[in-house]
């Protein structure tokens, strides 16, 4: 018997093609699962983010925080960050991610949704700074949410949930050819912290 027995086939490859997602269902026990969103929650530098889109200035109410193995400059929506030194806390989710998907991360971009009234449009990763066709480990804390990907040819549509304590990977070519996004709901009242660990390019 698998440990967590969460019946969940990490092989599978939810996007019919152009890229690789697989969704590791959750990694850890509730009561580990519980304990990192509290840790998070208190011990994360969470900040507003601050986006210019059309050149007028705009603050998220979902907060972020980037953390990494230097101080990397990490520039999206024309807003740039310097990464943080890593707590403990994110190095042993680091090294579990790690050890799980077979990948090497440097760097983690966490965002923080108060409720499900806040989420995230569609994007792609694939700011120049991170590795071409690097992959990315997604981790999830708290409430439960949808996570939706969409092709940016055919618009085919692909969704599944991030549980609590879960993982996701993308990889290969995903960033290139689809994009993806955390659908707001008023169904949904509960905070909820997201990991993204990825591979910046290091010079
Ligand atoms: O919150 C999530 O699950 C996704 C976050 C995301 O796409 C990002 O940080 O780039
Ligand atoms: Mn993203």
């Amino acid at each position: 018997m698998d440990l967590f027995s969460n019946e969940v086939d990490h092989n599978h490859n939810w996007l019919p093609s152009d890229g690789i997602v697989n969704y590791y269902g959750t990694i850890m026990d509730l009561d580990e699962a519980n304990a990192y969103y509290q840790k998070l929650m208190e011990t994360i530098a969470w900040e507003n983010d601050v986006a210019v889109i059309f050149g007028k200035r705009i603050v998220t109410k979902r907060k972020v925080a980037w953390y990494g193995d230097q101080p990397f400059d990490y520039t999206y929506s024309n807003n740039t960050k310097k990464a943080l030194p890593w707590t403990k806390e994110l190095l042993e989710l680091k090294k579990l991610s790690e050890k799980l998907t077979g990948e090497v991360f440097n760097s983690c971009l966490l965002n923080l949704y108060h409720s499900g009234e806040e989420g995230m449009a569609w994007h792609s990763d694939a700011e120049k700074e991170l590795k071409k066709n690097g992959a990315i480990a997604s981790m999830s804390f708290g409430a439960e949410r949808k996570f939706a990907f969409k092709h940016k040819q055919t618009q085919e549509k692909v969704g599944l949930v991030l549980e609590h304590g879960s993982l996701l990977v993308m990889k290969g070519t995903t960033q290139t050819h689809w994009l993806h996004r955390l659908p707001p709901t008023k169904m949904i009242k509960a905070p909820r912290v997201n990991l993204t660990f990825r591979a910046i390019n290091s010079h």
